[in-house]
């Protein structure tokens, strides 16, 4: 069987330019912070479509596309799955998570409170497929599906902050609870739940620092 091939457009700059728009991608990126007080002001639809049509671009296994994002902007639904999440991360911070992990968390300043998923005016939970069924209700293989996930995701976030907007990567565990509000079928889990606005006004952060180059490359040459 023959496959059809198209011949590939490149995005081609100067080499002047790539070094420019290499830097200046850098220094935008390096702005996003993960913001946890959000604004209750609404954000276009519009938006929300164009951000998920982004992520929905990234590689994925044999091209399977294996993710859905559920679109969230009833407010009792936000209510119910922060409910929810606080019911199941109250247990984690109070006795599911080791003494060192909740270390780790405290410059953080993360707590089983989870308000932004009443404020934010738009959740958006990542679900993965980790297999399908085709027109026929065939059943079909995804393949790398963690990493597929994974990658539209950070494709997802990056266009959150490309649209001027925050976010935040809420890993809530364990996280079946979100499948059954949502009426989900068995076939997709859910990966992360990422509520999405503009943040508080003078909205406090923690003062972090990123890893330095030489901490995170190494050169084989
Ligand atoms: N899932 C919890 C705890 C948590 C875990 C990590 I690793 C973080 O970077 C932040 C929070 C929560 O979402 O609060």
């Amino acid at each position: 069987m023959e496959y059809p091939f198209i011949t590939y457009k490149p995005v081609t700059f100067s080499e002047q330019e790539m070094i420019q728009r290499s830097k200046d991608f850098y220094e935008f990126m390096d702005r996003r912070r993960s913001v946890r007080e959000f604004s209750d002001q609404d954000v276009p639809e519009e938006i929300i479509r164009n951000i998920i049509k982004t992520a929905s671009t990234a590689p994925s296994g044999a091209h399977k596309q294996p993710w859905t994002f559920c679109v969230i902007r009833n407010k009792d639904l936000k209510h119910r799955l922060r409910m929810l999440a606080e019911e199941e991360e109250k247990k984690n911070y109070e006795s599911r998570m080791s003494e060192r992990w909740l270390k780790d968390l405290a410059p953080l300043g993360t707590d089983d409170v989870k308000e932004f998923i009443d404020i934010a005016p738009w959740i958006i939970v990542v679900m993965k497929k980790s297999y399908d069924f085709d027109a026929d209700g065939t059943k079909t293989n995804n393949y790398y599906v963690n990493e597929s996930v994974g990658i539209a995701s950070g494709f997802l976030i990056a266009a959150i902050h490309n649209a001027g907007l925050v976010t935040l990567t809420h890993t809530p565990s364990p996280m079946n609870f979100i499948a059954k509000a949502l009426d989900r079928s068995d076939i997709e889990k859910p990966y992360l739940l990422l509520p999405v606005g503009y943040p508080a006004n003078a909205c406090k952060i923690p003062d972090l620092k990123r890893k330095e180059y030489e901490e995170i490359a190494i050169y084989y040459e």
